[in-house]
């Protein structure tokens, strides 16, 4: 089979309650429109390193947001929402309208995303197995949206050690979390380089969108 083929017919284990896959759910001129509101957003709002808690380890992805809410991470204060970018202090940048009528079309939630949190994966970048539980508001789901290159993603239980599935998240893919599955460990083990493309103000890698809901509305 072709690396095309592949990348198109690749299998996803049957997925637990609380998850929906809408494969390429953007076509490629949504994903290129897109990619063009992530670029001005990451000129008014530079990608940052965050780090962890007390060590100050970097992570491997670098991060910015979209919309009054973005999640930041530090040594001295932890993971937390904030109003403004951490290095340059201004506020993120507004949420693009795509996003929002993304939203309001899949989430099934009765208020807006508050945070988009943009995450960009160079080649080599990873995330680990963690658990998204610094939103006040976990009745509403996460909406993610990948663009670029193709990325190996895991899922697991509610706990660290349950079993985890793995499948590929592609470019355009919308991937869902709610009710049961909020609260799920995941992560991604590697992106796949050459796989896809990002604009040349970006470079080579991936970016996942992750609109959150934070407060209770
Ligand atoms: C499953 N991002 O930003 S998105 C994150 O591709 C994060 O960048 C990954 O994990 C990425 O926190 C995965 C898919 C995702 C997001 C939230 C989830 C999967 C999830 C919450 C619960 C279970
Ligand atoms: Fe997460």
């Amino acid at each position: 089979m072709s690396a095309r083929a592949r990348l198109f017919d690749d299998p996803v284990p049957e997925l637990p309650a609380g998850v929906r896959l809408y494969r390429r759910c953007l076509n490629e001129q949504e994903q290129a429109a897109l990619l063009e509101e992530v670029v001005e957003i990451l000129r008014r709002a530079p990608l940052f390193t965050p780090r962890m808690p007390r060590t100050g380890r970097a992570f491997s992805v670098r991060m910015s947001n979209t919309g009054p809410l973005g999640w930041v991470a530090d040594r001295e204060k932890g993971y937390r929402y904030e109003p403004a970018h951490p290095e340059t202090g201004r506020p993120w940048p507004a949420m693009p309208k795509m996003l929002l009528e993304l939203w309001a079309e899949l989430a099934g939630y009765p208020a807006p995303p508050e945070a988009g949190l943009i995450n960009h994966y160079a080649p080599g970048a990873k995330m680990g197995l963690h658990i998204d539980i610094d939103e006040e508001a976990l009745d509403a789901p996460i909406v993610s949206i990948s663009l670029g290159c193709s990325a190996r993603f895991r899922l697991g239980g509610l706990k660290r050690r349950e079993p985890t599935i793995s499948f590929d998240l592609h470019a355009g893919d919308v991937l869902i979390l709610e009710g049961p599955s909020r609260l799920r460990y995941h992560g991604i083990d590697r992106i796949y380089p050459g796989t896809g493309s990002l604009p040349s103000e970006i470079g080579e890698g991936r970016i996942n969108i992750t609109l959150r809901r934070v407060a209770h509305p």
